[in-house]
């Protein structure tokens, strides 16, 4: 039947929206840069690697609710300016994916001399990235492939 089937490919995915052959899922607890990072891995994920505008626009749908930020797969804590996904590859195009003046490496008046070193999106950018203090609690949006594990890790 095409409901049992339609509700079992749902509770298969646990959460996770489907997009362009893609898994995403939306937390909403939060967690510093790093916890989640692991986080998404260990649901049998990553932190959302953005290669294309297409991917983007699909982030930005839900991104537009009031004070909503999330982690996204992108640091430069390795090596100052030097922004590289989850995956290592580098961040070397879209350098319009940030958001005006971004990315400024903000140390709160020298508060905070490593600077901004992890990437999140945030309501009211126009779905574009800033980076924010790696130690920040956020929300996160994790990707996966698509398979069948998903539910089984505590998601
Ligand atoms: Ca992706
Ligand atoms: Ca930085
Ligand atoms: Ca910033």
């Amino acid at each position: 039947m095409v409901l049992e089937s339609q509700l079992s490919a749902l509770q298969e995915n646990c959460g996770w929206e489907p997009f362009n052959g893609k898994l995403y899922l939306f937390s909403t607890d939060e967690k510093n840069w790093t916890d989640s990072r692991d986080a998404c891995v260990t649901m049998g994920g990553h932190l959302v690697i953005i290669e294309s505008e297409d991917e983007r626009i699909f982030l930005q749908g839900h991104v537009n609710v009031d004070d909503i930020s999330y982690w996204i797969g992108l640091t430069d804590s390795v090596e100052e300016d030097n922004w590289s996904w989850v995956d290592n590859t580098a961040f070397n195009s879209h350098s319009d994916f940030w958001y005006d003046k971004e990315p400024d490496n903000w140390i709160e008046d020298g508060k905070h001399p490593e600077g901004e070193d992890c990437a999140h999106m945030k309501d009211g950018h126009n779905g574009r990235f800033m980076d924010a203090f790696c130690f920040h609690n956020k929300k996160r949006i994790c990707e996966s492939k698509a398979h069948s594990s998903q539910c089984s890790h505590g998601g």
